[in-house]
């Protein structure tokens, strides 16, 4: 009977203990997480006064010579516009106020200069559409309105996929030789222009030319890396997921759960069905995604990079938490690998092939993806190292540089505007213990630009902002 009584003492004994190491590791994790998070805020705010000091009103910072960057000779306020919704995020209120007043006081498309449509819209466009359903104040969406105008004529073709560039204060257009990516990277933007303004046109021409660009697939389901949009003849048939065609796949999925559109739905499922039975890769140093002829699947090569590391958060979101942690996990050996990652590498022998390094948010991004869906503590660990090794190799005293190598760890005179729009951005709501977003209300574009999903009223090409 005494026996029996003692042991029941020792296993409350051993509960108690038991809850209390759990008690102390939770909040341990809570008191890293806002320190973590803190750390990161400062380092955003390292990168954003630098800018302030030395590239105020221009697109982009020069990190090492403390000077600034234009991206067509004028600017058009890129680090700002992209950083805004980041620094509401973090809940930076008198810096998002000094952002704000640049962007409403100088911004202007008015402008005799030929722009890239793609990195337009993904920055600009998002960005103030972002600014816009965060912030509430009408003349973002003025901003973004007049922006979108100038936009549509790149669909001025035969086919209805856009051409490359546009002169934003002319309408003439450049560029036939395109890829998906550029081509079927436009509808979150541009649908949400139509869904705020009542204007059906802008989705209606974006969807255009998404769907163009799924039907010429090949008889295996894939798409090729060039394409003519004036014949709608692919002039490059090797298919992959890395940059060039990347954010398409990821448009499919994304604008069907944005907009509830059924017919991305469908796009989206036959497509990553052909991705994963013809790219998808199981080798030795793990699993990844290759490229391969669009037509036959033959393997052309094993390339896998910087870029290719968005996948994990897209087979996520699209429900498949098996392949994107197995795919997560050969990502951060890629990063382990060189300390940082490389822009391309060679997953067959593990070797560089581009060394640079951009800054670029994709290895992050998945990982918060994952974290948000799995609570598994790993990905909180794999940010701090990310952060870690960031800090280390590209922190100057005036910013944030990329990498020529990262292999030597030489530094290149550049500090992308996605480094504060998206990479920064990504690093906090992974490592802060709460954050001012709602997942589910959203869809990050592929700028990581947060905007508010729509849901479908009954009448065809008319939506309504979920609260
Ligand atoms: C960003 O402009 C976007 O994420 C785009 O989809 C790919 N390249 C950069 C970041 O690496």
């Amino acid at each position: 009977m005494k026996t029996i009584r003692n042991l029941a003492h020792s296993m409350r004994l051993i509960m108690i203990l038991l809850m209390f190491s759990k008690i102390c590791c939770t909040s341990e994790i809570k008191i890293d997480k806002a320190e973590m998070s803190k750390k990161v805020k400062l380092e955003f705010l390292h990168a954003w006064n630098n800018y302030k000091k030395y590239a105020w009103g221009h697109d982009a910072l020069k990190p090492l010579s403390k000077g600034y960057f234009d991206w067509y000779g004028e600017s058009l306020l890129m680090t700002p516009i992209d950083a805004y919704d980041t620094m509401i995020l973090m809940g930076l209120g008198a810096k998002s106020g000094e952002a704000k007043e640049l962007i409403l006081s100088k911004l202007s498309f008015d402008k005799d200069i030929y722009v890239s449509n793609f990195e337009i819209t993904i920055r600009l466009l998002g960005g103030l559409l972002s600014a816009y359903e965060l912030d509430g104040d009408r003349r973002f969406l003025n901003l973004a309105t007049d922006l979108g105008d100038r936009l549509l004529p790149v669909f001025r073709s035969r086919t209805g996929m856009p051409y490359q560039k546009v002169n934003l204060k002319t309408g003439k257009t450049q560029g036939e030789v395109s890829n998906p990516a550029e081509i079927g990277t436009l509808l979150m933007e541009l649908g949400t222009l139509s869904k705020l303004t009542n204007n059906p046109v802008y989705y209606n021409k974006a969807k255009k030319a998404q769907t163009e660009l799924f039907k010429r697939r090949s008889s295996i389901g894939l798409v090729g890396s060039t394409i003519d949009v004036e014949t709608g003849e692919w002039l490059g048939r090797e298919s992959c997921i890395s940059g060039g065609t990347d954010a398409y796949y990821e448009y499919l999925l994304k604008c069907w759960v944005l907009f509830g559109d059924e017919d991305c739905k469908k796009m989206w499922e036959s497509s990553i069905e052909a991705v994963n039975k013809y790219l998808a890769d199981s080798v030795s140093t793990g699993f990844w995604y290759r490229q391969v002829d669009m037509d036959t699947g033959a393997q052309i090569s094993t390339h896998f990079g910087a870029l290719d590391a968005f996948f994990p958060a897209v087979l996520s979101l699209g429900g498949d938490l098996d392949r994107a942690e197995k795919l997560q996990k050969s990502c951060f050996k890629m990063w382990t690998k060189f300390d940082i990652e490389p822009e391309l590498m060679d997953y067959g022998n593990m070797k560089a092939v581009d060394t640079r390094y951009f800054l670029r948010p994709e290895n992050i991004e998945s990982a918060y993806y994952l974290y948000h869906y799995t609570k598994n503590e790993a990905y909180f660990e794999m940010g701090r190292t990310y952060y870690q090794s960031i800090k280390k190799y590209c922190r100057t005293k005036y910013g944030y540089a990329a990498l020529n190598s990262v292999i030597t760890k030489e530094k290149d005179d550049q500090m992308e505007s996605f480094f504060l729009g998206e990479t920064l951005k990504y690093l906090y709501l992974l490592l802060a213990p709460e954050n001012r977003l709602r997942f589910d209300d959203i869809v990050f574009n592929t700028e990581a630009h947060p905007l508010k999903r729509f849901t479908k009223t009954g009448v065809s090409g008319t939506f309504r902002v979920s609260d």
